[in-house]
């Protein structure tokens, strides 16, 4: 992936302000924090990776099965917040038509991403160190090389925190992890004995987009994605519904409790669940809500919705390039769903209107994928 010198500018200021972040001694009083003063993302402006040699490894196109997949009618569908709880960029509420596809059931786990991986020897974005003198090339004559510690195979693994300073700072519970992949979920000590049902975490953009090619298939649109989590419910809040998470029966896996510090595990899972551990959508979709933030193929924008206007848009695929004002150097694509941290008090990622959007070269610990196929 070739990027700006200034993003890469920026990645090493993210990178060493995460680390001195981290050094810093919490205060001891905890606070209660309103739902106002939360952040409009539960991970914005964490680090992106050096991206030095993410230059994607190719991998042959494979032949699609549809085991494990559901066909999902098309239809017309009202796609967006259709109450006040969303954030700006979920408005407005607009008609979009999409053509039937082919959807996973559940989210990727470790066992079909160890397939691909056995098959084909791609090794992740955040399994590759940097290169520095690949970096250098893209930088001003003169720019300090980094410190050895930061050009290192990496990625963000979540850390609870004793005390917090403020919601508005994601950088207080993910820590920039050495070691930290899809193998190594909370880091080198850390192995996927028992987890093979889990969904991959730590994979990039790139890296679901490698793994759909392998299969013969590809990410689901945004559009895609909100038409089968609604499940052909209109306009509801929820897969499900309209039933507030924390009421009746566990319905997804998310975070219950005072988010980051205390996890009531009210839902039977604390960390991720294995996929379909809840009941799906009216689909036949497991885990829509809760477990892990899916990558969708489009750019990221948050005025989106306004530019199509009110007439209904036929499959749409997203804008020509990523708008995030709030980091409006770093392009992103869009994540859907919410994860196993999300919280009623805090982002709300599960509701199904909820957008997210991450750089396609960083991998978190609550960040995966599902793919589709057209035919
Ligand atoms: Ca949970
Ligand atoms: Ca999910």
């Amino acid at each position: 992936m070739v990027i700006s010198a200034r993003k890469l500018s920026l990645i090493f200021c993210s990178v060493f302000c995460l680390a001195v972040s981290c050094q810093q001694e919490s205060t001891p009083e905890e606070k209660t924090f309103l739902a106002d003063e939360a952040p409009a993302s539960c991970h914005e402006n964490l680090p992106s990776r050096f991206t030095g040699t993410a230059t994607p490894v190719p991998v042959k196109r494979g032949k699609v099965s549809h085991e494990g997949m559901v066909w999902i009618e098309g239809g017309t569908f009202y796609m967006g917040a259709a109450d006040t709880e969303g954030r700006q960029d979920e408005y407005p509420l607009h008609q979009v038509k999409i053509d039937g596809f082919w959807m996973d059931a559940t989210e990727v786990t470790n066992a079909q991403f160890a397939s691909f991986v056995e098959a084909t020897g791609y090794v992740t974005t955040a399994e590759r160190a940097p290169d520095w003198e690949e970096i250098r090339k893209q930088l001003p004559p003169g720019t300090p090389k980094p410190d050895d510690s930061l050009l290192v195979a990496a990625s963000l693994v979540f850390s609870p925190p004793l005390h917090t300073q403020s919601l508005q700072d994601a950088r207080q519970w993910w820590t920039w992890t050495k070691g930290a992949s899809w193998r190594h979920p909370q880091g080198p000590g850390s192995n996927l004995k028992g987890k093979e049902h889990h969904p991959v975490v730590h994979v990039s953009w790139d890296d679901a987009v490698a793994y759909a090619t392998w299969a013969g298939k590809r990410l689901p649109t945004e559009a895609e994605w909100e038409f089968a989590a609604r499940g052909g419910i209109e306009n509801q809040p929820f897969p499900w519904g309209a039933e507030p998470v924390e009421k009746g029966k566990p319905k997804t896996n998310t975070w219950q409790g005072q988010f980051p510090i205390h996890n009531s595990n009210w839902d039977r899972h604390t960390g991720l669940a294995s996929v379909s551990s809840y009941a799906p959508n009216a689909y036949g979709l497991y885990d829509m809500a809760g477990n892990v933030w899916e990558w969708c193929a489009d750019w990221y924008d948050a005025d989106y919705y306004s530019s199509l206007g009110e007439k209904v848009t036929h499959n749409p695929k997203g804008p020509a390039s990523s708008n995030d004002p709030a980091e409006a150097l770093v392009p992103k694509k869009v994540m859907r769903g919410g994860s196993f941290l999300c919280n009623d008090s805090y982002c709300k990622g599960y509701r199904t209107s909820a957008r997210m959007k991450s750089s396609p070269d960083t991998g978190l610990e609550h960040t995966g994928f599902r793919c589709v196929a057209s035919r």
